[in-house]
Formats: C-alpha cells, sequence, structure tokens
C-alpha cells in the first residue's frame, strides 16, 4: 500500500468515527471541531494554545490507597504508594474494606484550586479513576465509587470542578482505561492476583471503560485534558470503542496513554525530563517526593530549588510539568507539598512572564543556566550567578536593544559585545534570587546564533 493510499483510507476511518461518533452522541453533530486526525495545523495549534501558554499543572492523585498509605499488614510495600493493591497482591475484597475508612471530611476543593493558582498553575489533572478501578465520582455502572463505598458519601469530583470554573483554573481527568484491578476482566500489570478479577476485557471495555469515560466527559462542565494511563492489554479495537468518546468535549486535548496505536496530543515522559526535549508537545509529570499516591512515610521530599530548576528546565526545551500532589485520606494535601507550592508561586510572581507562553531555548547548552524566549526576547534563568559579575551569552548574533532583571524592570544592565559572537551582560555583585535570576534581553529581529543553532 502507498502512503497516498494510506493515507486515504486514515481520513476515511476518521471520517466514519466522526459520524459514527455524531450518531452515538446526538450532542456531538453540532460539534465544529474536526477530529483530531483531520484538523489543519492552525486548527490544532488554535485547541493546544491555552495548553503551551500555561507550562505549568498540578496532578492529583486521590483514592482508596491513601488509607493504607504505603503499609500492608504491618509491612512497608516498596514503591509507589497507588500500586500497594497489586504490589501486595491484595484480595479484592480485603482491598475494598480500605474504603471504608476512606473520609476525607477535611477536603476543601476551593483550598486545593486556590493552591494550585497561587503557584502558577493553569491546570489540574485528577485521577477519576486509577488502578484500583475506585471512581472518585458518583458512576452509575460500579458501587466501586466514592458515593457508594466510603462514609464520606458524597463525589468528589463535583466540588473540584466547581472550583476550577469559579478560579478559571482548567480542569483535566486521569483515567484508567485498562488496568482495573477490582473490576471483572480489567487489565493489571503482572497478571491477575484474584480470580475475581477474571473476566473478558472486551465486556469490561465496554460496560466499566467507556460508561465511566462518558459520564467523567458528561457531567463535571468543561473538561479540558483527558489523561489515558496505561494502555496495558490494549488493542486497535478497544482503543476505537473509547477514542470517539473525546468528542463530547469539543477542544479537550488528550495524551498519548490510550493504546492502539493513537498519538494523542502531547507526550508524557513519566519521572523524567527529556535531555533535549521532544519534537511533538509534551508534559514531563513527577512526583514531589518518590509516590504519586499518599504514603505515610515517604518523606524524600525535592526541594524548591529542584522543582524551579525542572520547571524551568522544561520549559526551556518547549515542555509543560504536570506535578503531582498525594492527597490523604482525609482530604488534606501534605504539608511539605503545600510549603513547595507556595514557594514556586512566590518565584512565579516575579518570574511567571519567563514560563508562561514561552518557547524553548535556541541555545545548545548554557554553563549558567537555561534559557527560554519569547518574539524578541531572551529570558536567561541564571542558576550560577557568575563569580566575575560577567553573564556570558555565547554565540548571539542579534543586536540587543536593552537588557534587565525581570525583578527589577527599570533597572538597565550593561551589555557588551566582545566579538561579534559573544554578548556580554553586567550583572549586579549578587542574584536576587539565589535559586533561578533572570536576566531579559530584549533583541533585534529573529533570533540568530553562531553556526548551527536549535530549531523548534
Ligand atoms: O499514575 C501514576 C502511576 O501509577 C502510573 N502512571 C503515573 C502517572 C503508572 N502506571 N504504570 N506505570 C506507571 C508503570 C510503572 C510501573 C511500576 Fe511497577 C509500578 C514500577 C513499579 C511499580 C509494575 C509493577 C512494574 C513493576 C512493578
Amino acid at each position: 500500500m502507498n502512503d497516498k493510499t494510506s493515507q486515504r483510507i486514515f481520513v476515511n476511518q476518521a471520517i466514519v468515527i466522526g459520524v459514527l461518533c455524531a450518531l452515538t452522541f446526538p450532542g456531538c453533530a453540532q460539534i465544529a471541531t474536526k477530529p483530531p486526525e483531520l484538523e489543519t495545523k492552525q486548527q490544532r495549534d488554535k485547541r493546544m494554545a491555552w495548553w503551551r501558554e500555561a507550562r505549568f499543572g498540578m496532578f492529583i492523585h486521590w483514592g482508596v490507597y491513601s488509607v493504607p498509605a504505603g503499609i500492608y499488614k504491618d509491612k512497608k510495600i516498596p514503591g509507589i504508594g497507588e500500586w500497594i493493591m497489586n504490589r501486595a497482591r491484595i484480595p479484592v475484597a480485603e482491598y475494598k474494606k480500605y474504603a471504608k475508612q476512606f473520609n476525607p471530611v477535611k477536603y476543601n476543593p476551593d483550598e486545593w484550586v486556590r493552591l494550585a493558582k497561587e503557584a502558577g498553575m493553569k491546570y489540574i489533572v485528577i485521577t477519576s479513576k486509577h488502578h484500583d478501578g475506585f471512581a472518585l465520582f458518583d458512576s452509575k455502572v460500579t458501587n466501586w465509587d466514592v458515593v457508594d463505598a466510603t462514609p464520606y458519601g458524597k463525589d468528589l469530583l463535583k466540588g473540584l470542578a466547581a472550583a476550577c470554573k469559579k478560579h478559571g483554573i482548567k480542569l483535566g481527568f486521569y483515567h484508567s482505561q485498562a488496568q482495573d484491578w477490582c473490576h471483572p476482566g480489567g487489565a493489571a500489570s503482572g497478571g491477575h492476583w484474584d480470580k475475581a478479577q477474571n473476566g473478558d476485557m472486551d465486556k469490561y471495555i465496554r460496560e466499566i471503560a467507556v460508561p465511566q469515560v462518558r459520564e467523567i466527559l458528561t457531567n463535571y462542565g468543561d473538561i479540558a485534558v483527558l489523561w489515558w494511563d496505561t494502555p496495558t492489554n490494549m488493542n486497535k479495537k478497544r482503543a476505537d470503542v473509547l477514542r470517539p468518546l473525546i468528542h463530547l468535549q469539543p477542544g479537550i486535548i488528550t495524551n498519548n496513554r490510550l493504546g492502539g496505536g493513537y498519538r494523542g496530543d502531547f507526550s508524557t515522559p513519566e519521572q523524567h525530563i527529556p535531555a533535549t526535549g521532544l519534537d511533538y508537545d509534551w508534559e514531563t509529570c513527577m512526583t514531589m517526593n518518590g509516590t504519586w499516591g499518599y504514603k505515610s512515610y515517604d518523606h524524600d521530599w525535592k526541594s524548591t530549588e529542584t522543582l524551579i530548576h525542572n520547571l524551568v528546565d522544561i520549559a526551556s526545551k518547549g515542555g509543560n510539568y504536570l506535578l503531582n500532589v498525594g492527597p490523604t485520606s482525609e482530604g488534606l494535601i501534605p504539608e511539605p507539598s503545600v510549603i513547595r507550592l507556595k514557594e514556586i508561586g512566590k518565584w512565579m510572581k516575579v518570574n511567571g512572564e519567563s514560563i508562561y507562553g514561552t518557547s524553548a531555548s535556541p541555545f545548545r547548552k548554557l554553563d549558567w543556566g537555561r534559557c527560554t524566549a519569547k518574539p524578541g526576547k531572551l529570558y536567561l534563568h541564571v542558576f550560577d550567578w557568575p563569580a566575575n559579575g560577567k553573564l556570558e551569552v555565547p554565540g548571539l548574533r542579534n543586536k540587543v536593544k536593552k537588557a534587565y532583571l525581570l525583578a527589577e524592570k527599570k533597572h538597565e544592565l550593561a551589555v557588551t559585545r566582545e566579538d561579534k559572537d559573544k554578548v556580554v551582560i553586567t550583572l549586579p555583585p549578587k542574584s536576587l534570587d539565589a535559586i533561578d535570576t533572570v536576566v531579559v534581553l530584549e533583541i533585534k529581529g529573529k533570533i540568530k546564533l553562531r553556526g548551527e543553532t536549535k530549531t523548534k
């Protein structure tokens, strides 16, 4: 099959999916947006615009696993907390008993959203359902949800959706579409360990996954992101049943973890930052300590400095940072996370301009830190303040119109050109921010560097 034929078949398939979707979901018939497969570059850019501008989001991993919080039968279970059921091979009936202790009476979604906003985050992605199958919302297709299985008895996503709307924060859902360790037929990485898990996966997809994804994309207002995870035992046929559901939310952005060959809108490096960025929209998701779901004894917190450097490093490579919090079963975000988010927020308040809506650094490597860019501007993120007060910008050929500290815009800095390829900025003797002081260069024309430039 040549390229043209395969392209035509692909387009035909996409049209069939679009039509099927319009028939299956009558509300979709009026949707003006095209399926992502058929979009022009301009349409895609428009759909992705807020996400590319945002750069920074909050991931929330919350569920019944916050009750054992990393401990089963008095033993500390190694690894990530939300995997405790799988790692300790806890039988379904026994795991379900934890729900009786899941009573987040201190849950205050308004406070969570305000915290995200204060940190400078522009969107929140919360686990509507993780691999343990427990739904944080009132699902009509199962009793394994917060309303039916816990003393709390109220939908947790409703309040969060309302708070996000109120504070202008975009809301996304993480939904484990394939792995489900409590519903028969759901997949389990490493295989099932309890016969209660056995069943037909196609039936599981049809009767649990599809209606649940329909519920989360219907009952909570505008949903900006659908974060599939993980493609265990998925295939094209299974993915094709789930994929059309995204049209319930026009303009929604999805990740690359559905399976079945769907690329989605962005790639998802997990717990690492790609060395040179990626040639497709991408988002690094990362924990603040060593776990996504709450673990009572994980105190291995990254420093605020590391977290800010990560955010800047990611922005300098053109990606987004989705930084996780794992609330307790009482409904509290752990204090070390709160402290760090507030500290990041202080930095963002001064320096947000050098993160939001920026594009990747044109430089390959800078000895003292990182660079982010906007048309006509370079933001030099100085992690290591030069002892001699001279900041070298190697290879820059553009005329520099003006240089100043982002935190003190009025204070212009002297700029000299040592040779045609080296600009030197004279800095004050001391950094303003020990973590990252941002120097702004206003430059003339399109960026021009010596020799090879990294194009984005
Ligand atoms: O939700 C978080 C993780 O639970 C989820 N993705 C992030 C966002 C995730 N699901 N699967 N994986 C990540 C791949 C990792 C698997 C591991 Fe394991 C879990 C490594 C150690 C525990 C599976 C079980 C592989 C080895 C043991």
